[in-house]
């Protein structure tokens, strides 16, 4: 059929304008989300630094409003999840996934386009609820909290995740279907890279589990603002059931955060170490049979909601079983870098940070699953400290150890080394400083989401303070160099990291469609040290 001149699309702007457009391409929509969810990050972290400024001291001085507070807390928390993790990791996905299977775009262009800008507004709707009254029901706003005042602040944050959460299902339609249709034909799915596996199982997890938030969400509007009374027991509701609906997405969710931040692991590793991968199929069935345990653990978070004793059991039982695909991909990890060529680029020394700390935060999380111990510390600060020794010591390590490790691909230029140790050294020590003594604060009892708190509690809050000061200030060094090496820095070549998987094989940045002719598949994603196919054994012979 010939093409009209209307259906011939105009070409879009090449420079940084494409940028701010409705572009198609995946990468524009990789660095879209990189970046907007970054910047919100920021956002996030501002808000953080509120939060630790109110708790240096035990009275509630620097907001003598508490519910100002509660708003705080609560948006600092759905940014960080829902504007942050969830996006950033979308953003990997969408520039990596068609370069690392040999694919011109994803299946889907237009509803990618689509998916992104359902984030910008999401974004300005749940800051625009600070001039009516944040929400205040905590991230994850049981009702019947949630129902009792601030009826506009709490309609914004509902309408703000819906949209988000709508957002991601668009996304990870368009990762699976890409991932299943689009490889390039050469390679089944035992030549797949790591962070495919890992995104197909992530994508799998958010189609199946968001629709559930989506409803209870919806429901919940209802009852907000029509006055329904599925959740509001004085109408005979059952506020029970709306935890297991968040729960029954919220604890999959997590993996939907830390899943892709295993991948880049597993990519990151290797390369730095020169050596396969150890175990590449244990790793690549962890991660699906992580996503379907993940289904069946959600009650661990409700065994205070007054569960029946068996469901407890139950939850108790398959939360700790989780921990054993897991455990598979920390051995495999450690029996990659064992005995290898260490390279301690900034990339790898995120990579080891996120080892040694998720390490911890998947310890915790055992103790948790523990029902006598959880009924101990549930909604202290211990499970502050877990959360944030998973989702920041897991995944956002991840993300800067994979920021540090494509950015060369992404922007063509070359980050600088010596800044990216600073960045390291001040975030990890920052990170563990903030982080660490929350386990002991909570063991001795302080709960979570209050702004006022026991004398006896001040020491180690303004120890942690100062860690989480640190934390906030640690990003400086990395906002600077990357501004600056993406307006300035070195040119990077095609695969500076004498790398093998096949996003390596275009030049930095990829031109649009990313080959002139497609690559083919020679070596494995993980032939390191192989005679004749490591690129550095190529280069010295
Ligand atoms: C070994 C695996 C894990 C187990 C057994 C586990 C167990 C638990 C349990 C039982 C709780 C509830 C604590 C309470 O409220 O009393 C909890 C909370 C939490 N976990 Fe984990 N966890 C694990 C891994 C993870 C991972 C990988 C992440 C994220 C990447 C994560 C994120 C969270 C979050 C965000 C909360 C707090 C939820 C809230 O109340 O806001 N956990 N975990
Ligand atoms: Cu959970």
């Amino acid at each position: 059929m010939q093409l009209t001149q209307d259906q011939i699309k105009q070409d879009p702007p090449q420079d940084w304008r494409r940028y701010f457009t409705f572009c198609t391409d995946h990468k524009v929509i990789g660095v879209q989300y990189m970046v907007t969810s970054f910047t919100l990050y920021l956002v996030g972290g501002f808000l953080a630094m509120l939060i630790r400024a109110e708790l240096w001291t035990p009275d509630p001085d620097f907001f003598p409003d508490s519910q100002v507070y509660n708003g705080v807390f609560t948006v600092h928390a759905t940014i960080m999840i829902f504007l942050w993790l969830i996006p950033m990791l979308a953003g990997f996905a969408n520039f990596l996934i068609p370069l690392m299977i040999g694919a011109r775009d994803m299946a889907f262009p237009r509803l990618n386009a689509l998916a992104f800008w359902l984030i910008p507004p999401g974004a300005i709707l749940l800051l625009s609820s600070f001039f009516v009254g944040a929400p205040a029901a905590g991230w994850t706003s049981y009702p019947p909290l949630s129902l009792m005042d601030g009826t506009a602040g709490q309609a914004i944050w509902l309408a703000s995740v819906i949209l988000l959460g709508t957002s991601s299902i668009m996304g990870a339609l368009n990762f699976i279907t890409t991932i299943w249709e689009m490889r390039i034909p050469s390679m089944d799915i035992w030549r797949m890279p790591l962070f495919i596996w890992a995104m197909f199982a992530t994508s799998i997890i958010t189609l199946l589990a968001t629709p559930v938030l989506t409803g209870a969400l919806v429901l919940l509007t209802f009852d907000l603002l029509a006055k329904t009374t599925f959740f509001n027991p004085i109408g005979g509701g059952d506020p029970v059931i709306y935890q297991h609906m968040f729960w029954f997405y919220s604890h999959p969710a997590v993996y939907i955060m830390v899943l892709p931040g295993f991948g880049m692991i597993s990519e990151i590793l290797p390369v730095f170490s020169r050596k396969p991968i150890f175990g590449y199929r244990a790793i690549a069935v962890s991660s699906m049979t992580i996503a379907i345990l993940g289904f069946i653990v959600w009650a661990h978070h409700m065994f205070t909601s007054g569960t029946p004793e068996w469901l407890r059991i139950f939850f108790m039982i398959t939360s700790m079983i989780i921990a054993v695909p897991t455990g598979i991909k920390v051995f495999s990890w450690v029996a990659t870098i064992w005995g290898g060529k260490l390279r301690f680029t900034s990339a790898m020394l995120f990579a080891l940070g996120f080892l040694s700390v998720f390490l911890v935060g998947g310890l915790s999380g055992i103790m948790l699953a523990s029902v006598p111990f959880d009924i101990h510390v549930h909604d202290t600060y211990f499970v502050v400290a877990h959360l944030h020794y998973v989702l920041f010591g897991g995944s956002v390590f991840a993300v800067y150890a994979g920021i540090y490790y494509w950015f060369p691909k992404i922007t063509g230029r070359m980050l600088n080394e010596t800044w990216g140790k600073i960045h390291f050294v001040l975030t990890f020590v920052g990170f563990n400083l903030c982080f660490f003594p929350m386990h002991r604060l909570g063991l001795m009892g302080m709960p979570r989401r209050v702004a006022a708190y026991d004398a006896s509690f001040t020491d180690l809050n303004v120890l942690i303070g100062i860690g989480g000061f640190l934390l906030g200030v640690s990003t400086l060094p990395f906002l600077a160099n990357a501004v600056y090496s993406w307006i300035g820095g070195p040119k990077a070549p095609a695969n500076p990291w004498e790398a093998l998987t096949l996003e390596w094989t275009t030049p930095s940045p990829p031109p649009v469609e990313n080959w002139d002719v497609l690559p083919v598949l020679t070596v494995g994603p993980y032939d390191y040290g192989h005679e004749g196919r490591d690129p550095q054994e190529i280069i010295r012979s």
